[in-house]
């Protein structure tokens, strides 16, 4: 029988474990399908712990998720096809869930599929090779509570251990003298940590610009953001200050390469993270950095180097779940024999198409569309119920919109769900006031 192994049980893994159940549930014969979750649960980084560094078993946390943490996008665009938000919570709920709600969302569908079978909890893979002359895998992993390594083989390998957990971090000249704190934002925990001080962000993607928002609405003095390319743009309050990279830091006094300073008491790097896979072998690892089509990996997915490797969303990311989705039913299929690859050279080709399209990306917008693109792609390809794509490219294009009008209230708005066509109502309290992000908080009609 077909073996294979799935490495994280994060949303990616996740996708994959329903798509398989889904197969099985409908009468088709699926391979034996093995998870190994180095957590002891499923969730990724979904599931928040107060962790940083090393484990209790010395294994690297993964989690960088930090308290009070709302999602970024609507729950719109990244909605399931096959399980809506009504059919979880039974009713129309806000559009940016805080993510306990979206953590009860996401597992709740693969508890309800029976997809836990596959899983073994606490088991960390530390090594993946490939045999040739056998044409299959071993991939050994430690189990975590004996602290035993064992090792099996399998026919197909596929690795979802996501890639926003290894923080990219770079120097500057002072860190090792300055009494300011640094820290990462994977080790960014909660944002009350910093009332009343002088916080500086380096960066200005999503981590940037959501470290600093909340940390000014837990009461931090003020936030100066520095840029390496460009300055985010948006309208922030006046408490925020947008300035170029900065050059060296000279105990607490920051300077900045327009030649301006600030003191400050603390500085997060939100530099963004490492495509990091150690425990694959040379010949097997992703060699990636966050952008919208990774080289090699036909249809975003599957390793050209070894078509019998696959990665699960090792793209930047607008589109998620439903993305990850539509990216498990066609490994499924994948492995399953139901679509068949094309050679090395035609894969590589249909590659290059994307990449060139790629380069021609000019705004979030061009972004938006790409993404948008490549998920009908996939779509088009396997049984998953099909769902509004430009639907959700225009949610997106309203969301942006949202967002320039109004970094601090873009969340205060609803959007309409593209899989029950219902609008979604607006959260009782709006975010910037809203303190308690509990689930039962959110999911009532009003604020206690
Ligand atoms: P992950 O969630 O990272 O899961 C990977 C899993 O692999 C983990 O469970 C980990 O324990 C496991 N693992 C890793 N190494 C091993 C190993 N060697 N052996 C066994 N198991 C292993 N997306 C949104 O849609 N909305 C948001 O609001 C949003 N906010 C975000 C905020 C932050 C701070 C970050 C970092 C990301 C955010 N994202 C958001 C994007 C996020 O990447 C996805 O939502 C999603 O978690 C990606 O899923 P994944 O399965 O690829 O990876
Ligand atoms: P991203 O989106 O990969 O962004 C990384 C940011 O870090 C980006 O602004 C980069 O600036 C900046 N960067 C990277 N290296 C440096 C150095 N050396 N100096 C200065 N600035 C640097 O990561 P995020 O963490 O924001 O987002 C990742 C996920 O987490 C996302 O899905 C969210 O939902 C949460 P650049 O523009 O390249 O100059």
């Amino acid at each position: 029988m077909t073996r294979v192994a799935i490495i994280g049980a994060g949303p990616c893994g996740m996708s994959l474990l329903q798509a398989f159940r889904t197969a099985e549930k409908n009468g088709d014969a699926i391979p034996e399908v093995v998870c190994y979750e180095k957590q002891s649960d499923w969730g990724g980084l979904w599931n928040y712990t107060w962790r940083t560094g090393t484990d209790q078993y010395g294994e690297p946390v993964h989690g960088s998720m930090y308290r009070y943490l709302w999602s970024n996008g609507p729950k719109e665009c990244l909605e399931f096809a096959d399980y809506s938000f009504e059919e979880h919570f039974g009713k129309p709920i806000p559009s940016f869930p805080p993510r306990e709600v979206l953590t009860d969302y996401i597992k709740g569908r693969v508890e309800a599929s029976g997809a836990r079978k596959f899983c073994q909890f606490q088991r960390a893979a530390h090594w993946v090779r490939y045999w040739n002359e056998s044409d299959n895998f071993t991939v050994a992993t430690r189990d975590l509570e004996s602290n035993t390594m064992s090792a099996e083989t399998f026919d197909y390998v596929v690795v979802s251990t996501g890639h926003f957990s290894v923080p990219n971090v770079p120097h500057f000249e002072g860190f090792n003298t300055t009494s300011a704190r640094v820290l990462h934002a994977h080790d960014f925990r909660d944002a009350r940590e910093f009332e009343g001080m002088d916080l500086l962000i380096i960066g200005t993607s999503y981590s940037a610009e959501d470290i600093g928002s909340q940390c000014y609405k837990y009461g931090a003095k003020s936030v100066t953001i520095s840029h390496r390319t460009a300055p985010t743009g948006f309208h922030w309050p006046e408490a925020f200050k947008e300035v170029p990279l900065l050059t060296r830091i000279d105990g607490k006094t920051a300077h900045f390469k327009d030649g301006s300073s600030k003191d400050v008491d603390a500085i997060i790097l939100c530099t963004g993270y490492l495509h990091h896979f150690p425990f694959m072998a040379e010949e097997l690892k992703l060699r990636a950095t966050n952008r919208m089509w990774t080289p090699s990996l036909y249809q975003g997915v599957v390793f050209e180097n070894n078509p019998k490797v696959m990665y699960l969303g090792m793209q930047d990311q607008y589109y998620t779940f439903n993305m990850f989705d539509v990216q498990a039913w066609y490994v499924r299929d994948v492995i399953m024999g139901r679509i068949q690859l094309p050679s090395k050279e035609e894969m590589e080709a249909d590659s290059a198409n994307w990449l060139e399209r790629e380069a021609g990306l000019e705004n979030y917008e061009h972004e938006i569309w790409f993404q948008g693109d490549y998920v009908q792609t996939l779509l088009d390809q396997s049984d998953y119920p099909k769902f509004d794509v430009q639907g959700i490219n225009n949610a997106f294009m309203d969301w942006e919109h949202h967002k320039h009008d109004d970094i601090m209230g873009y969340r205060d708005h609803g959007h309409r769900s593209l899989m029950t066509g219902n609008e979604q109502p607006v959260h009782h309290t709006k975010w910037f006031e809203a303190m308690d992000d509990s689930m039962e908080s959110y999911l009532s009609d009003k604020a206690a």
